[in-house]
C-alpha cells in the first residue's frame, strides 16, 4: 500500500536520430501539448492527488539520462506513458528505465497499447505493469485509488495486466465519458506551455479539444478504431470558457482545435462561433472533411478569428477514396476549397499516398489536381501507414502485405506496406517530389509570402512574417530529411 501517491506522466524521450524525429515537428512547426495526460491530471487533482507531474521529452529535448535524473530525484510511485505506435519503443525504453530506478508502477496508455495491450504487455520483458486501453482519465483516477488504498485491480474498467503464472488478463473496457463538460479543462499549468507552436506561429500557441471522437469509419483512422466510431461534443459554452482562459490567464493568442471532426455539427459551431466572437484577438483553426460546413459558415469562422482549415483530402482518385471507405467526392473537395479561398481563409491539404489501387499514375495526377485545381495554401504529404487497431491494418495483415514491422518507421514518412508496382524507394521520391512539385513554385512563393505579409500585419505582427520564412527555408531544408528516413 501507497499513501500520497507520487505520479508521473510521460512523453518518453525518443531513441531515434534527432533530425529524424525533429523533421516532423520543424516542418510544420507544429508542437502541441499532450492534452491527454493533461486532462487524466486536471482528473486527479480534482480528487486530490496533488503530487503530480507531466514530462514532455519533447518539447523539453530531454534525453534518456536526463529522464533517469528526473527519476532519481522525483521518484514516484506511478509512471504514465503516453504510446502512439511510432513512440512503442521509447515508451518500453522508459519503462525500462523505470524500473531500474525502482519504480513500483509502470502504466501505457495511448493508441498503441490500446490497440496491442497483449504484444505490448509481451515486448516489456516485465517492465509494464499496466496497461490502459482508451479513454483513461477515471480507469487511471480509479487505479491511483487502488495502489493508494492495496485494494485488488480486478474491478477497474480499461485496464489490460498479467496475472498468477503470466496469464494477461483484460479486465472489461472503460466506459466513454458520457458529458465531456464535466472534465476539468487539462492541467496546462503542469506542461512547458512556452515551448508549444502551432502552425507557423512565432510565439507560444495550443491545441483545444472540443469534441472527442468521429462517427466515420476511414478505414486508415486510428481514431475511429479508438473511440468506436462515437462522437461526442462539448458545448460552446465550456469551449469559450476555456479559450477565454487561455487568453486572459495564460496570454496565448493563437489555437488549434484538434478534434477529429470539429464541423460536424453546424449548429455547434454556430453557436461556437457566436461565442468566440466576443473574444478579442484569438486566432485559430481546425480540422474538417471535405463535406462539412458551407460557405456561410466558412465566413463566419473567418469573422470569428479562424484563419486555418486542416482538410483530409486523402487522394484525389475516386477509386481510392471509395477503396478506403472516405465517403467523400472529389467534386464535393473541389467547392469545398472554392469556398475557403472565397471565405479568405488558409487552408492546408492533407494526402496520403500508398492506399489500395494506388499506382505511379495515381501519385502523380493526385499532386496535379492538389497544385492545379484545389491550390490549397499548404499541403502536407504523407504515406498511408497502416496502424494497428485499424481495417487497413488488418487488411494489409491478411494479405501479408505489411513489410515494415519496426514501428518507430510508423511515422507517416517512411514506406510501411507494399504497393504493387512501386518500390518503397520509388514511394520516397514520389514524396520528395511531391512537395517539391507543390512548394517550389515562383507563384506558390509569391502567394504564400503575400499571404503571410498581410496575417503578420493584420493579425500577428511583422515579427511572425520573417519567423514564417525562416521556417519555410527550414522545411525546405528538412525536405530532405524526409526523404532519407
Ligand atoms: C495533437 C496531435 C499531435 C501533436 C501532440 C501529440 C501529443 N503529445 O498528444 C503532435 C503534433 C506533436 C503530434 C505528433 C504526431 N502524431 Co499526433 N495527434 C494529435 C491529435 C490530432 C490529437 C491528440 C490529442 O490531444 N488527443 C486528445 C486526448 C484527450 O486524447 P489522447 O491524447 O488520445 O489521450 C487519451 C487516451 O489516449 C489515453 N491516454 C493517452 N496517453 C496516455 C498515457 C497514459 C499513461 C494513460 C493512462 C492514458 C493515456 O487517455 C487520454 C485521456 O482519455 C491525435 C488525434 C486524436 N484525436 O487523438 C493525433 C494522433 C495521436 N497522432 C498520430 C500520429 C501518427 C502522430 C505522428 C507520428 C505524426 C507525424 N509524423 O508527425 C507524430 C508523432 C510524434 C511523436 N513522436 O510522438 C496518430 C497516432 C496513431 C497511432 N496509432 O499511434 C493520431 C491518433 C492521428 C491519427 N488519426 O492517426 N500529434
Ligand atoms: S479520417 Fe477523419 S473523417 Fe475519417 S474516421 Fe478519421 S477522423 Fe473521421
Amino acid at each position: 500500500m501507497v499513501t500520497s501517491v507520487k505520479i508521473l506522466f510521460l512523453i518518453p524521450p525518443t531513441l531515434q536520430d534527432e533530425s529524424t524525429s525533429k523533421y516532423q515537428l520543424a516542418f510544420l512547426n507544429f508542437t502541441a501539448p499532450p492534452l491527454g495526460l493533461g486532462y487524466i491530471a486536471a482528473v486527479l487533482e480534482e480528487n486530490g492527488f496533488t503530487k503530480l507531474k507531466i514530462i514532455d521529452s519533447h518539447a523539453l529535448n530531454l534525453s534518456s539520462e536526463n529522464y533517469r535524473r528526473i527519476l532519481k530525484r522525483y521518484q514516484p510511485d506511478f509512471l504514465g506513458i503516453q504510446t502512439l505506435t511510432p513512440t512503442f519503443f521509447d515508451a518500453l525504453n522508459a519503462a525500462k528505465i523505470a524500473k531500474e530506478e525502482n519504480v513500483p508502477y509502470v502504466a501505457l496508455g495511448g493508441y498503441h497499447p490500446s490497440a496491442m495491450p497483449e504484444e505490448c504487455l509481451e515486448l516489456s520483458n516485465g517492465n509494464v505493469d499496466i496497461i490502459f486501453r482508451g479513454e483513461s482519465e477515471y480507469s487511471t483516477l480509479n487505479f491511483i485509488k487502488c495502489i493508494e488504498s492495496g485494494k485488488e485491480w480486478n474491478l477497474i474498467h480499461g485496464i489490460s495486466y498479467k496475472g498468477a503464472n503470466n496469464k494477461i488478463i483484460h479486465n472489461l473496457p472503460a466506459a466513454f465519458i458520457k458529458d465531456l463538460d464535466s472534465l476539468p479543462l487539462p492541467a496546462r499549468h503542469l506542461l512547458p506551455m512556452d515551448k508549444y507552436r502551432i502552425f507557423g506561429s512565432s510565439f507560444p500557441a495550443t491545441s483545444v479539444l472540443t469534441s472527442r471522437g468521429c462517427p466515420y469509419s476511414c478505414d486508415f483512422c486510428s481514431v475511429s478504431a479508438f473511440y468506436n466510431a462515437k462522437w461526442r461534443p462539448r458545448s460552446p459554452e465550456k469551449i469559450a470558457e476555456e479559450i477565454r482562459y487561455l487568453r486572459e490567464v495564460m496570454n496565448l493568442k493563437a489555437v488549434a482545435f484538434v478534434d477529429d471532426l470539429f464541423f460536424l455539427s453546424k449548429k455547434r459551431v454556430l453557436n461556437l462561433v457566436k461565442e468566440l466572437s466576443k473574444i478579442q484577438d484569438v486566432y485559430w483553426g481546425a480540422t474538417t472533411r471535405a463535406d462539412v460546413g458551407d460557405r456561410s459558415l466558412l465566413n463566419l469562422m473567418r469573422k470569428a478569428g479562424c484563419r486555418l482549415v486542416f482538410v483530409g483530402v486523402e487522394s484525389g482518385n475516386q477509386k481510392i477514396l471509395n477503396n478506403i471507405n472516405k465517403k467523400t467526392t472529389l467534386n464535393q473537395i473541389e467547392n469545398y476549397f472554392d469556398n475557403i479561398k472565397k471565405a479568405r481563409l488558409d487552408s492546408l491539404a492533407s494526402v496520403s499516398f500508398g492506399f489500395p489501387g494506388e499506382t505511379r499514375k495515381t501519385i502523380i495526377d493526385t499532386v496535379e489536381w492538389i497544385t492545379r485545381r484545389l491550390d490549397p495554401s499548404l499541403a502536407l504529404f504523407t504515406l498511408a501507414t497502416p496502424y494497428p487497431g485499424t481495417e487497413f491494418y488488418r487488411r494489409m495483415r491478411t494479405k501479408n502485405k505489411i513489410k515494415e514491422h519496426n514501428y518507430t518507421k510508423y511515422n507517416l514518412f517512411s514506406p510501411i506496406a507494399e504497393i504493387s508496382g512501386i518500390s518503397r524507394n520509388e514511394m520516397k521520391l514520389l514524396t520528395k517530389w511531391a512537395y517539391k512539385r507543390f512548394y517550389l513554385r515562383p507563384s506558390k512563393i509569391l502567394q504564400n509570402s503575400f499571404r503571410e505579409l498581410r496575417y503578420s500585419l493584420e493579425s500577428y505582427g511583422i515579427r511572425q512574417f520573417f519567423y514564417n520564412a525562416q521556417v519555410f527555408a527550414k522545411g525546405i531544408i528538412n525536405m530532405k530529411i524526409l526523404t532519407s528516413i
